[in-house]
């Protein structure tokens, strides 16, 4: 079960030391049973400072390489990626070229209609989406999200009528199937962006984090991958992982940790960047740091507690957590 209209919403500003909780209109009383299991969440904690110990350090350093986006398999769709897993997917990737879905916010107006997974075993499958319906991304995403030792794959599906949803795919049956997704956005032109998968809330399984509407607003939503459906746990205002045209999709990161992982987020200017944790009752701002000049990059993970980065100064950065 899950709900896209909470009952009261947490809003991060952008003003720095400054979280608000902001009611939103009234709901009828049975949505509001109906949503009753939902954690409403917020942001709580003070800008600025370290909180659990933590701590986030900016260093400049010299150029280094990005990643590419390279075209290698049949069809691939330009600019996108494969994913290449040690399960029983070896390599997955979006193919299909088409123009049908005019949104084109993800550096053209090209986006896939087909998912295609090569398995260990060399065989070949591929799902076709309907008329109606685009892959609006960049790569496919390979996890083990139920620990049955078969990855899943996780890839926004639009609707030209409904915007985006994120779905979750894999290999059942000898076929590709759509196992999971969340509701659509509801409209046309909206679209959401995957953070990762991590174990969010603590009980040993994975879940997944995406920002719904990084553009116009952007929703932090965590979700429990319970098939056939998602469940959302938690949500918060105030982040962005995208900018409108840019192939950068990995603004945010998951940072892997004990006893939850966290999420590493630039607010909504790109001008900052947060982690942020979940405390089983809210999203709590447990660092952040203000950045030289806004982020232009993907958040490249390098080890160590230590992620790189690019400003649209053209400056090049170190991130650590300490
Ligand atoms: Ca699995
Ligand atoms: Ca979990």
């Amino acid at each position: 079960m899950f709900s896209e209209n909470p009952g009261q919403r947490t809003v991060f500003s952008n003003k720095r030391n400054k979280c608000s909780l902001t009611p939103v209109p009234a709901v009828p009383v049975f949505m509001l049973c109906l949503f009753s299991l939902l954690a409403l969440i917020g942001f709580a904690g003070n800008a600025g400072q370290a909180a659990f110990g933590q701590s986030i350090a900016i260093t400049e350093i010299d150029a280094y390489t990005g990643r590419e986006n390279a075209v290698h398999m049949p069809d691939q769709l330009p600019m996108s990626r494969a994913a290449h897993g040690d399960r029983d997917i070896s390599v997955a990737w979006l193919a299909g070229a088409t123009n049908r879905y005019s949104h084109g916010v993800l550096g053209d107006d090209l986006e896939a209609s087909k998912l295609v997974v090569q398995l260990r075993d060399g065989s070949v499958l591929d799902f076709e989406l309907a008329a109606s319906r685009v892959f609006e991304d960049l790569q496919p995403r390979l996890a083990d999200l139920d620990a049955d030792g078969n990855d899943e794959i996780i890839v926004v599906e639009s609707d030209v009528n409904r915007g985006a949803s994120l779905a979750v795919f894999g290999v059942v049956g000898g076929e590709l199937s759509r196992l999971a997704g969340t509701p659509f956005l509801g409209q046309p032109h909206r679209w959401l962006n995957p953070v990762g998968v991590g174990d969010f809330d603590g009980d040993g399984r994975l879940d997944i984090a995406l920002v719904a509407t990084p553009h116009i607003g952007g929703i932090l939503r965590l979700y429990r991958y319970q098939k056939p459906t998602l469940e959302k746990f938690a949500e918060a205002y105030g982040v962005s992982t995208h900018s409108i045209g840019s192939t950068e999709l990995e603004l945010g990161a998951v940072v892997p940790g004990w006893p939850r992982d966290r999420l590493l987020l630039p607010n909504q200017t790109h001008s900052e960047l947060l982690l942020i944790e979940w405390t089983q009752s809210e999203l709590r701002e447990s660092a952040r740091v203000k950045l030289p000049a806004r982020l232009s990059s993907s958040v490249i993970p390098a080890g160590d507690n230590t992620w790189l980065l690019q400003l649209r100064d053209n400056r090049f950065m170190e991130l650590k957590l300490e």
